[in-house]
């Protein structure tokens, strides 16, 4: 069956919350942006090619542990599960899935972007002619409903791949997660991949790629403020910067002011000195142990896979 885009469920993000969420993260003393700002259809595309880069090791581990163990991973998902993927994107690592389930009772993509998830929709329900997808456009950390699922599945599985849970604060991290579980029922699952502490050199080049796609990504967030909410960002005046924050365990991702400027956001003024930082985004890096007991309220660890240099990780959880 055709996957039925009439029926796409809309969340649209308030602009005027939007503004204001901006507007306090400007006035703070770290002054911030938040990094969902990332994805719009041009974030998106160069989201797609960060992970395709050589520095970029996470897609690329993430894929290969997949592929290396794909049968045992879908014997532990089981026949007849439907499949929620958070932030699907481009809804590419979900093919894998979906080629190994024999029986998939569904596919749930959530996504912010509308277009992104629309083509990416569009050609998976070419792909695999027989699957029901019920996409979901949504921010999907703020409160939906998912779509009613045709036949009864055996059981409902979360996929959470590309270590995006690292972007979140721990302490956010875990309430959200545990949240969800909440919603699932017992012996529901949770699949998700978690990008593992390491060297600071491995780390800090994922970030710092040297044909700058990552920094063009860092500052599509202005261009996209520009364009959308009307801000006057002059994107010569800003630089990217990232670094590994040991003592936190997290990339941190931040524009810096390469001299000082003023910005109109919204009929206010905001001062920007020189080399002064907009903070857009944490990455975390995380131990297995710690991740377990992270969201340890809801969910018990039931099966790991890593890589032979243990870069990254993927966890599979079943809710308790
Ligand atoms: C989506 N997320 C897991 C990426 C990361 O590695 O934290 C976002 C990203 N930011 C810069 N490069 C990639």
């Amino acid at each position: 069956m055709k996957a039925n885009l009439s029926r796409l469920k809309k969340f649209e993000p308030e602009k005027e919350a939007l503004m204001e969420e901006i507007l306090e993260g400007l006035s703070k003393t770290q002054k911030e942006l938040p990094s969902k700002l990332f994805y719009d259809k041009k974030g998106s595309s160069l989201f797609d090619e960060i992970c395709n880069l050589e520095e970029y090791y996470l897609t690329r581990t993430e894929t290969s542990i997949m592929t290396d163990n794909i049968d045992e991973i879908c014997s532990v998902l089981g026949d007849n599960c439907v499949l929620i993927e958070l932030g699907s994107g481009s809804s590419k690592k979900i093919r894998l899935l979906l080629s190994g389930l024999k029986t998939p009772a569904g596919y749930v993509p959530i996504d912010i972007s509308e277009e992104h998830l629309l083509n990416s929709v569009r050609i998976l329900a070419g792909d695999f002619p027989n699957l029901r997808i019920y996409p979901v456009y949504a921010d999907y950390t703020q409160p939906f409903s998912l779509p009613a699922i045709k036949s009864t599945p055996s059981k409902q599985v979360v996929y959470y791949p590309g270590s995006t849970i690292g972007n979140f604060e721990p302490d956010y991290a875990s309430e959200f997660l545990n949240r969800i579980g909440k919603e699932l029922e017992i012996g529901d699952g949770l699949l998700i991949g978690i990008d593992l502490k390491k060297d600071k050199r491995t780390i800090e080049a994922a970030y710092n790629d040297k044909k700058g796609i990552t920094a063009e990504f860092n500052l599509n967030i202005l261009e996209r403020l520009n364009r959308e909410l009307g801000t006057n960002f002059d994107l010569d005046n800003w630089a990217h910067s990232a670094f590994y924050n040991k003592e936190h365990g997290r990339i941190e991702m931040h524009l810096r002011s390469l001299r000082e400027q003023k910005v109109r956001v919204n009929g206010s003024s905001i001062t920007q000195l020189k080399d002064e930082t907009i903070l857009t985004e944490y990455s975390y890096k995380y131990s297995i142990e710690d991740f377990k007991q992270l969201i340890s309220d809801s969910f018990n660890l039931e099966k790991i896979w890593t890589d032979r240099e243990n870069k990254f990780g993927i966890l599979y959880f079943e809710v308790i």
